[in-house]
C-alpha cells in the first residue's frame, strides 16, 4: 500500500501525470483513503517539487509539469474529498493586477497553493481593485496579488486602499508577489506578506492563516 503512495508522490516530482493517474485509481481500488492519498502523495510530492525549486534543481518547466500532474491527480480526488467532508486550509484569492497580463507566476503560485491544500479561486489577470474586493466579501481569506511590471504595481497599493474602504481589509489577509515586488514594499503599502517564489508562497499563506 505504501508503495503506490511513493510512486504517486515521484509521479508528481517527476511529472508524469498518466502515471498518477493510473496510481491513483489502484490505490482506490486497494481502499486507500482519498485525503492519504491526497497528504502522502500529491501533496508530499508538490513540497518536494518545490523544496528543489528553491535549491535552483528544479526550474519553472519541471514545476509546470510537476503540477499538470498533481492537477490530474486532484482532479480524480476532488470529488471523494468532498463527500468525505475534507476542509481546504483556506480560501484563496488570487489574480494579477490591473493592467498587468503576466500569469506564468501567478498559475506556479496557485497551483502550488492548490497543492498545498488551499482551494483556490484564480480570478485571471488585469483584476481590478474592485474585483478583488468583491471576492473578500465572498468569502476569500486571503487575497493574492501578483504584478511583473513596475507600471502596474501600484495597483496593490489600490487594492489595499479599496478594500479598506469597503470596511473588508480586517477580514482578509493579503499577500503579494512577482518580480519586481519586494517585502520593504509590501510593509510600504501595508501588505501582510510578501514571498520570491511559488513555494515560500505556499507556507506564507499557511503562516498567514495559522495553519502551519
Ligand atoms: C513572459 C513575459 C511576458 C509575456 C507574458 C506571458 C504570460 N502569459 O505571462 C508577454 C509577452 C505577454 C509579456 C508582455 C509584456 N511584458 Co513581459 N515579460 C515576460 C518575462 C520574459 C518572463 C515573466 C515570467 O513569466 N517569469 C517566470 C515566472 C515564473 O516568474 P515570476 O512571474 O516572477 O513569478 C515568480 C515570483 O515572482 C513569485 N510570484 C509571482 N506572482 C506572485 C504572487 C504572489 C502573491 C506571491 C506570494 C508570489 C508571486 O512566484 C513565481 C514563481 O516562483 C519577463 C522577464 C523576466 N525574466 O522576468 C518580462 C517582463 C516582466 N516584461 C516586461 C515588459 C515591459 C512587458 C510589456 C510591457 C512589453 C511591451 N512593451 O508590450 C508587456 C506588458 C503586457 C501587460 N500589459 O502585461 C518587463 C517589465 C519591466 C518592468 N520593470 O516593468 C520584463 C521584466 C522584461 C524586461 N526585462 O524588460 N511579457
Amino acid at each position: 500500500m505504501d508503495d503506490v503512495l511513493k510512486s504517486i508522490y515521484e509521479g508528481v516530482v517527476n511529472g508524469n501525470a498518466p502515471s498518477v493517474g493510473k496510481d491513483i485509481d489502484a490505490a482506490l481500488a486497494a481502499g486507500v483513503k482519498a485525503e492519504k492519498i491526497l497528504k502522502e502523495g500529491l501533496i508530499a510530492g508538490m513540497a518536494e517539487v518545490g523544496a528543489r525549486f528553491e535549491r535552483n534543481e528544479f526550474f519553472v518547466p519541471e514545476m509546470l509539469i510537476a503540477a499538470r500532474a498533481m492537477q490530474m491527480g486532484m482532479n480524480k480526488l476532488k470529488s471523494l474529498l468532498v463527500a468525505s467532508g475534507v476542509k481546504p486550509l483556506g480560501k484563496v484569492g488570487i489574480g494579477t493586477v490591473k493592467g498587468d497580463l503576466h500569469d506564468i507566476g501567478k498559475n506556479l503560485v496557485s497551483m502550488m497553493l492548490e497543492g498545498a491544500g488551499f482551494e483556490v479561486v484564480d480570478m485571471g489577470v488585469d483584476v481590478s481593485p474592485a474585483k478583488f474586493v468583491d471576492g473578500a466579501k465572498n468569502g476569500i481569506q486571503v487575497i493574492a496579488m501578483s504584478a511583473l511590471l513596475t507600471t502596474t504595481m501600484p495597483g496593490m497599493k489600490t487594492t489595499i486602499e479599496a478594500l479598506k474602504e469597503a470596511g473588508v481589509r480586517s477580514g482578509v489577509k493579503v499577500m503579494i508577489g512577482g518580480a519586481p515586488v519586494t517585502q520593504a514594499y509590501a510593509d510600504q503599502i501595508g501588505a501582510d506578506g510578501y514571498a520570491p517564489d511559488a513555494s515560500s508562497a505556499a507556507r506564507l499563506a499557511k503562516k498567514l492563516l495559522g495553519a502551519e
